[in-house]
């Protein structure tokens, strides 16, 4: 079972998604994440191991290589899309309650932003990483993240803006959703920003990158 598990972690790592694909050339004609996923809950894994123990290592080590500089969004976006695969052979298992997530993290670009490419790359890695994730999509406003919020009680909101004239409403959103739901904790991404902003608008958390994110999740929900 573990060598199992290291390989289908490599998939992941390496953007493997069946073994039709091409990419990357050195697995060519390999299992990719699709049929080692089928064959790992056939052979009876649990599928909260196969989470854990097969795809989260894989999307954790992506994840800090792309941190690195070592990997670009290219092939971030392969191991997503390997990761994507493989849950769909999870998801039932997951619904029905034989494996469980971490807990749930709300994301959205907000009010007056249409870049969704690094907020979908976010969404995928903190989904990959064990999390259910609601992607409310680009131009979100307060009160879209406020009904999420409420629908998903202890969720954490990440807020993403790529344009300076849209970071500003991360503040008004922030102040929001904390008005709305007190407790609630909203973090912040997307280049424009920094730690400071964060501090100065009252939100919780800036992560420069997904990883980040990750992290700080891993602690939030530990
Ligand atoms: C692609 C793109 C577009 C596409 C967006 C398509 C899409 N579906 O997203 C289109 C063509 C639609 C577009 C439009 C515009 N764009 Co544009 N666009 C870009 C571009 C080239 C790439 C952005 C991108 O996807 N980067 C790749 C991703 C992976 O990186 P990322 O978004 O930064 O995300 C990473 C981190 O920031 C972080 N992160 C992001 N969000 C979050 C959230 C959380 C919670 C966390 C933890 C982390 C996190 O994690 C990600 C992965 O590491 C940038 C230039 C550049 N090179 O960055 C300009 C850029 C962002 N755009 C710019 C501009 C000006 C515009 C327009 C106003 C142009 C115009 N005059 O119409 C419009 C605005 C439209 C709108 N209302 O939003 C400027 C912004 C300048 C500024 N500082 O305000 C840039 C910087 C280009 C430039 N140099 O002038 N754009």
């Amino acid at each position: 079972m573990n060598e199992l598990l290291t390989k289908l972690s490599e998939c992941i790592e390496f953007g493997k998604i069946n073994l039709a694909s091409p990419y990357p050339p050195q697995m060519k004609g390999q299992d990719g994440a699709d049929e080692l996923t089928c064959k790992a809950l056939d052979e009876g894994v649990n599928p909260q191991d196969v989470l854990t123990k097969g795809l989260m290592p894989g999307m954790e080590r992506i994840g800090v290589k792309f941190r690195e500089n070592k990997v670009f969004v290219p092939q971030v976006l392969m191991s997503a899309k390997a990761m994507s695969t493989a849950m769909l052979h999870l998801k039932p298992h997951f619904l029905s309650g034989a494996a469980k997530q971490k807990g749930t993290f709300i994301i959205g670009t907000v009010l007056g932003d249409l870049h969704d490419i690094g907020k979908n790359l976010v969404g995928m890695m903190v989904e990959g990483n064990g999390f259910k994730v609601v992607d409310l999509g680009t131009d979100v406003s307060s009160e879209k993240f406020i009904a999420a919020v409420k629908e998903n009680p202890d969720s954490v909101v990440g807020l993403s803006a790529l344009l300076t004239t849209t970071m500003v409403n991360m503040e008004k959103i922030t102040r929001e959703i904390k008005e709305a739901v007190p407790g609630t904790i909203v973090t912040i991404g997307g280049a424009p920003v920094n730690s400071n902003f964060c501090a100065k608008i009252g939100a919780d958390n800036y992560s420069p990158d997904p990883q980040g994110i990750v992290e700080y999740l891993n602690v939030k929900f530990a």
